[in-house]
């Protein structure tokens, strides 16, 4: 009786539904969907990955990943859209059956799994994994101020009571340097890296440690105004795009930025709905509009890969 039990599209779903649904979207859908475990999470938990699109000889790849911060809702919700959108889209809308046969999309529905349980059962608002730290009760650390991109400098610390506690060393956590050596290993085939956190309404690329533009900045800004563009044109909602840290604040560790000096090009950081009347706690009633208008920048950024 319980209606949260229930895997839906257009509901937040507790992590053991996400990951029944990762296993049984694989089983329908042997011939575009195969799930992996990169990973394991400090808690224990598995770290799912789905691969996603037509086999293919020497297929290109764009990652995208959800739920790096626990309390950012609509992520995860984006990225089983995701999934659900191509399954259904493959042999009879062109333009995405076109992607999927010619790029593999590698989809982690939710990377912080401990800390996406934590907001479930304990703190709505927690934001950092859930691994413990040595001599002192605060827990966690930022996946995102814990990548090697400036790290530990502009917009992180080394206090691990603190939000934005960088941890130990690069990628001490499981879960990111789970996420770095999945990366790793599938250059230079990965040549888009996406990672979708919330809110604020904004299309990111590097760099955020650092005021210094990217090699790639013309080409970045011209990718990154088309993906916006393509995104308002469903409802009319306002995006800003630009660097990171020109365009929000100047934090290290990021992941974009790591995966960007790591020779994945095209490397965005999506800040999804909405500016700050719900924030986090994005109702419900928005998932729908929020991860279709989404779909059109990331299929927007998928065609350009695809064709440069
Ligand atoms: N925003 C990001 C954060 O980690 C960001 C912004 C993007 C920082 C890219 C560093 C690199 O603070 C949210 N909402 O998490
Ligand atoms: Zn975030």
């Amino acid at each position: 009786s319980n209606v949260r039990s229930v895997h839906s599209y257009e509901q937040y779903n507790e992590l053991e539904n996400i990951y029944a649904w990762t296993a049984n979207i694989a089983a329908q859908n042997p011939n575009l969907v195969t799930r992996s475990q990169i990973g394991t999470s400090f808690e224990g938990r598995p770290i799912y990955l789905l691969k996603v699109g037509k086999a293919g000889a020497n297929k290109n790849a764009i990652f995208i990943d959800c739920g790096f911060h626990a309390r950012e809702w609509i992520t995860p919700a984006f990225c089983q859209w995701f999934v659900k959108e191509a399954v259904n889209s493959y042999g009879s809308d062109p333009e995405f059956t076109n992607l999927l046969n010619n790029l593999d999309f590698y989809v982690l529905p939710v990377l912080n799994v401990d800390g996406y349980v934590y907001t479930w059962t304990n703190d709505r608002m927690w934001r950092k994994t859930r691994s413990l730290n040595k001599n002192t009760p605060c827990v966690g650390t930022d996946p995102n101020r814990n990548f090697a991109a400036g790290w530990g400098t502009n917009g992180a610390t080394s206090s691990p009571c603190s939000e934005v506690y960088c941890g130990t060393i690069p990628e001490s956590e499981s879960e990111t340097r789970a996420l770095g050596d999945f990366i790793r290993s599938n250059l230079p085939a990965i040549k888009s890296y996406l990672t979708i956190h919330s809110y604020s309404q904004m299309l990111l690329f590097p760099y955020s440690y650092t005021h210094k533009l990217a090699n790639d900045y013309d080409e970045l800004f011209t990718l990154a105004e088309g993906a916006v563009n393509a995104l308002s044109s469903l409802y009319g909602t306002q995006y800003t795009y630009g660097p990171g840290g020109k365009t929000i604040y100047l934090s290290s560790g990021g992941s974009d930025d790591w995966a960007y000096d790591t020779g994945v090009k095209y490397s965005f950081t999506f800040e999804l709905r909405d500016t700050g009347k719900y924030g986090f706690i994005l109702p419900e009633s928005e998932i729908v509009e929020t991860c279709e208008e989404t779909m059109l920048a990331v299929k927007y950024i998928a065609n350009h890969v695809l064709n440069n």
